[in-house]
């Protein structure tokens, strides 16, 4: 399988995250996106190539423009405060406030911001595009007849919806390469979001459409990140009523029943036949990840994507989450390997 990577990763290098109190390292750093392409090379995966690049056009099919515009500007407008640290939310349009889009930049943030970990630095804007076009190129490889293709996008995508960024993300990589797809050649599409997280971004740019089908296996909203989406009642809106399908599991999961769920979620995606699939390839399930619940083993991987494979239909693997541990890089692999099984 092809794999689509680009070095313009490393520039979202923020310094602080916060989390426990704290300002730390943040966990999805660059050093995630060294340990994936370290094991595609490894273990023989096949060609890395470079992305091309797209305009915003594709990116503007599922984002707000003004959102889309504020992600530009942030860390310019940000410095000109002569505030010394990076850009942190800090205030939100809590319950019965104003949805309005404030003038200066901390109320900005805080209007865009799903959530105060996420910092804003130089260089975050241009790896955030250069992120997209991994993922549209990818896409493109779809269309022109590949049966699997990996984007090794980073920032990741997934918690990023219309008109919010954060857990990590600002441009929706697998919503914007889902849109692209189905804008250049496809009627249904299905995304399946593996990532320990609810996908809340991807499930609400969909919400309301029947041409999109999204189905996420994550950390219940009770005990996990992004806490307030993800439940199994949220199945879709209007015409996406039944369009939405989402497994939230306890604490302590393994694959005995993580795998119950995917095959679940995978017989419905069949019933949809969709023409393409696209995977939101999070590996944070791991049992060793740093700031997750479950609790599958590498060897669980290489059977999730064989489970994936048995399928049979053109996949497009969008990188998201999956942190801090050396086998980041062969749980992906595993996965990819298992879908080519
Ligand atoms: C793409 C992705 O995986 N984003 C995840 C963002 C999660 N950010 C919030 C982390 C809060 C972690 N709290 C965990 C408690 C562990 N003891
Ligand atoms: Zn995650």
């Amino acid at each position: 399988m092809k794999t689509i990577y680009s070095e313009l990763h490393r520039l979202r290098n923020a310094k602080t995250e916060l989390y426990g109190g704290e300002l730390v390292q943040p966990f999805e750093r660059p050093s995630r996106a060294d340990m994936v392409i370290k094991a595609v090379r490894e273990f023989s995966l096949g060609e890395i190539e470079e992305p091309d690049v797209f305009s915003l056009d594709p990116v503007l099919a599922v984002h707000d423009a003004d959102f889309v515009e504020f992600l530009e500007v942030v860390w310019v407008e940000w410095q000109k405060t002569g505030y010394a640290g990076e850009a942190i939310a800090s205030v939100w349009p809590a319950r019965r406030m104003q949805l309005r889009v404030p003038n200066f930049i901390e109320g900005k943030l805080g209007y865009y911001a799903l959530a105060a970990e996420t910092s804003i630095s130089e260089g975050t804007w241009p790896a955030a595009v250069a992120s997209k076009d991994v993922a549209l190129t990818g896409a493109q490889g779809l269309l022109n007849g590949e049966q699997g293709v990996f984007s090794l996008c980073r920032p990741p995508g997934h918690h990023a919806a219309s008109d919010m960024f954060g857990g990590y993300c600002f441009l929706n990589n697998a919503a914007i390469a889902a849109q692209y797809l189905r804008d250049y050649g496809a009627e249904r599409i299905a995304i399946l979001d593996i990532d320990f997280h609810h996908g809340n971004g991807t499930q609400d740019i969909f919400y309301e459409r029947d041409d999109v089908l999204f189905c996420s296996l994550h950390g219940a909203p009770e005990d996990a990140f992004p806490y307030f989406l993800g439940y199994a009642d949220e199945t879709g809106l209007n015409a996406g009523t039944g369009y939405n399908r989402n497994y939230p599991m306890p604490p302590g999961t393994t694959f005995a029943q993580w795998g119950k769920s995917l095959t679940d979620a995978l017989a419905h995606i069949e019933r949809f036949s969709p023409k393409y699939l696209v995977v939101s390839l999070g590996v944070d399930a791991f049992e060793n990840d740093p700031i997750s619940f479950f609790k599958l083993t590498s060897a669980n991987f290489h059977s999730a994507g064989e489970m994936i494979g048995s399928l049979g239909i053109p996949t497009l693997f969008v990188m998201e989450g999956g942190y801090d541990v050396e086998e980041v890089g062969i749980n992906v692999v595993n996965v990819l390997k298992g879908y080519e099984a």
